[in-house]
């Protein structure tokens, strides 16, 4: 009569409910390095040596605390290479007869997982991941009646609900949002702190070269490598972000440089969402920040959106509408995606910079993500799957629970507007002013036309032109629509013919 845990590389976190009343003497713990997990799709190499060696250093110190922990490295000969060969080998070893595992982060798993306790022959308890603050079920009531959800609201009732930033019954300072102030482009000369880096010890090490060796035609540069890999170092890159990024990271939120891939931004969302931060710590220590008058609440109060709000919000959106969102596609874009995604081989500079950076660091920020990567693949018609696949490979933070709504409802409003309320769109004009890469680039960000015309002008006007239908009840966009109303024909035919154009030689 043993029982199994089945720790997943995104369950780094000894609060887990599937350790919660774990038999140190009796019970077994299995966390494994399988092919399967690695390759399901060709994720950054930055990205798979992050969570192996974060697998590694977990599993070491749930030993040091004298649980009997199995792990399997990717290498050892008998590697199954997927998880339910994994815990068979178990069940064989060790006479396994129940297995728990904390539900997983991914609808795949999850539907792979119900099918074990036949196919393996134990009992299989599949435990609900409370570390996020809002459960699939909780979140399946609120949106109960809603024809079209909207983040707001919903985080109008979390921040009631864990009482965060609040006076009384009321927000701090009198509204819920400060997001209007949250888009200063960026000024000459911001000196920009470095970011939180970590050496790789001898086990990251280890894991680089693994990864070197066993995904070399993975995309991505394993070095340099300075992600904290332990609860400590992610404690310590927490409470960097907010003694010194946090109070300007609301200003410039939005904000993009040449050569500063992290800006004012956290970059926890590697730590997060692999279980070595938990959520609501990370709230407390925004709130603390503002209530010690060390950030404003423009900036607090954006942070702790991000967190409470939007992440809860697409978790729910994520289990809420699977395995269907996955095949959403309301524009019908079919066009593949660019070889410069993976190369950076453009002359548009935005995306050559945004690309090389994400094949440096598996990282680039919120903005870049939306605004030049998100925004270019909306606006030229790239096929949904194509592009989600690309955003869940490349950035170390994304799993799929996280990287598809993101990039199927707000970046590409693949759904239709369920979770955003209109697409987000736009010309080159918002990259020049939110940026300085337009200074470097082939095109001109103010020509609207022809071969030296930024390329995001004309895709913006062809992108509403192409999807007219989908787009013209939607009240948000009727602005738009009335500009480019206005065009005379010739103008607008320019439009049609430069997209056609540039989209051919894609
Ligand atoms: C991302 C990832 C990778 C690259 N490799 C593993 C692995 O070998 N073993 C493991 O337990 N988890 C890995 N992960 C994280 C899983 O993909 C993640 O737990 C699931 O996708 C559920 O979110
Ligand atoms: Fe990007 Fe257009 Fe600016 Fe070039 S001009 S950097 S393509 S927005």
């Amino acid at each position: 009569m043993t029982t199994l845990r089945l720790i997943l590389g995104d369950q780094l976190s000894p609060s887990l409910s599937s350790l919660s009343d774990c038999d140190k003497a009796a019970d077994k713990l299995l966390i494994c390095e399988v092919w399967d997990e690695a390759t399901y799709v060709k994720h950054h190499k930055k990205k798979i040596a992050f969570v192996f060696s974060a697998m590694r250093h977990f599993a070491d110190s749930l030993k040091a605390q004298g649980f009997a922990l199995s792990y399997t490295k990717l290498d050892d000969g008998e590697n199954a290479g997927s998880f339910k060969g994994e815990v068979a080998r178990m069940i064989a070893a060790h006479a396994i007869t129940k297995l728990v595992v904390t539900s997983p982060g991914e609808y795949r798993l999850l539907a792979d997982m119900q099918s074990w306790q036949d196919e393996l022959g134990i009992e299989v308890e599949i435990r609900p991941d409370d570390r996020f603050l809002c459960s699939p079920e909780d979140f399946a009531s609120w949106a109960d009646g809603r024809k079209k959800l909207r983040m707001e609201y919903f985080y109008r009732d979390m921040r009631r609900r864990y009482r965060v930033l609040l006076e009384g019954d009321e927000p701090v300072g009198g509204k819920w949002n400060y997001d209007a102030e949250n888009r200063k482009p960026p000024k000459q000369g911001l000196d920009v702190p470095a970011p939180y880096c970590v050496a790789p010890d001898a086990i990251t090490s280890e894991v680089m070269e693994l990864v070197e060796s066993r995904f070399s035609n993975h995309f991505g540069d394993i070095e340099p490598f300075h992600f904290g890999v332990t609860r400590q170092h992610a404690l310590d890159a927490l409470n960097q972000f907010i003694a010194l990024r946090l109070p300007q990271f609301g200003d410039y939120q939005d904000a993009m440089i040449e050569g500063e891939p992290w800006m004012y931004h956290a970059h926890i969302g590697f730590y997060l969402n692999c279980g070595l931060l938990l959520p609501l710590e990370c709230i407390e220590a925004a709130e603390q920040a503002y209530r010690d008058n060390h950030a404003p609440l423009n900036a607090v109060e954006g942070f702790i959106r991000q967190i409470l709000g939007w992440r809860e919000y697409i978790r729910g959106i994520y289990w809420l509408k699977m395995p269907d969102y996955a095949e959403e596609n309301f524009f019908n874009a079919d066009r593949d995606l660019p070889d410069f995604y993976w190369t950076g081989e453009t002359k548009m500079n935005c995306l050559r910079q945004c690309v090389s950076e994400t094949k440096e660091n598996a990282y680039a920020h919120h903005i870049q993500r939306l605004m030049v990567l998100g925004n270019f693949a909306l606006i030229s018609g790239i096929a949904p799957a194509q592009v989600n696949d690309w955003f869940l490979s490349v950035y170390a933070d994304a799993y799929e629970w996280v990287e598809l709504p993101n990039v199927s409802g707000m970046v590409l409003f693949a759904d239709g507007g369920y979770l955003a309320s209109k697409p987000y769109a736009a010309g080159g004009s918002y990259i020049n002013k939110m940026s300085n890469y337009c200074e470097n680039c082939s095109y001109k960000a103010a020509q609207k036309n022809g071969p030296d015309a930024c390329p995001f002008n004309y895709l913006y006007w062809d992108f509403l032109a192409r999807n007219r239908n989908q787009l013209k009840s939607n009240h948000r966009m009727g602005m738009m629509y009335r500009t480019y109303d206005k065009m005379d024909e010739a103008k607008k035919q320019a439009i049609e013919d430069d997209s056609q154009l540039f989209l051919e030689a894609l």
